[in-house]
């Protein structure tokens, strides 16, 4: 039998995602929290199982993996059961991989730029980065919010692929809590309002949210 999955995470950062769909899909798994401000990402010990000093990272039958968007795409993978992707060859598999790989390459990136400006580069240079990552980063709601607004689905039924709950709406959700005390959070944007709205009601989402001590957001409409 495979072994039960080993989370590594600090609470509401990048291992939230994948926290989050251990949760949603039932998986079996032990959550160890890094003390992030302690500086824990970068002891000898961490480091061996990942070597960017970073969260989040999850050991799977023995072997630590790392890289959110990875993770959720491998536990998709492996839990073919719990239909957090769709399947290979099916209609919405290009638009779930597109989804995927815009969300990790575009404003995952951003996003580290937006918090982590003045300690990943040169102090002086830190708010033109902050400038240019807020750019891309509303850029990105814009693009999200359009998605949304073009679906035929009805609001009720909005995931940003398909009719179903998928790994790009874990990702997605994430990084719009990230945005919150942006100068314009993705909640500005009225589809992702109203899509933030009803995914973070998930019982799932209520679940992560209570085990990593996380509150406040969304605010209650
Ligand atoms: N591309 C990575 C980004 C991971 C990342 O930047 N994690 C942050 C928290 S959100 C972290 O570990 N920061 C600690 C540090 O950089 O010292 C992923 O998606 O897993």
């Amino acid at each position: 039998m495979d072994q039960p999955y080993t989370l590594y995470y600090a609470p509401g950062t990048a291992s939230l995602a994948v926290h989050w769909m251990l949760v949603e899909a039932n998986l079996p798994f032990q959550a160890i929290p890094v003390d992030l401000a302690a500086g824990a990402q970068h002891t000898a010990t961490y480091r061996q199982l990942n070597p960017t000093g970073r969260v989040p990272t999850l050991v799977i039958d023995g072997e630590a993996r790392s890289e959110s968007a990875a993770l959720l795409m491998l536990l998709a993978e492996r839990h073919p059961d719990r239909a957090l992707m769709p399947a290979v060859n099916a209609p919405d598999r290009a638009l779930w991989l597109e989804m995927m790989i815009y969300l990790a390459n575009t404003l995952l990136p951003a996003m580290r730029d937006w918090f982590y400006a003045d300690t990943d580069g040169l102090a002086d240079g830190a708010a033109a980065v902050r400038d240019l990552a807020r750019r891309r980063i509303e850029s990105a709601w814009d693009q999200l919010n359009a998605r949304l607004q073009a679906s035929d689905h009805a609001m009720q039924d909005q995931y940003l692929v398909g009719t179903t709950l998928t790994t790009v709406d874990f990702l997605a959700v994430m990084l719009m809590r990230w945005a919150r005390d942006m100068p314009h959070p993705a909640t500005s944007w009225p589809y992702l309002e109203v899509y933030v709205q009803r995914l973070t009601k998930l019982s799932s989402f209520q679940e992560v949210c209570r085990r990593e001590g996380l509150t406040g957001w969304p605010r209650v409409q």
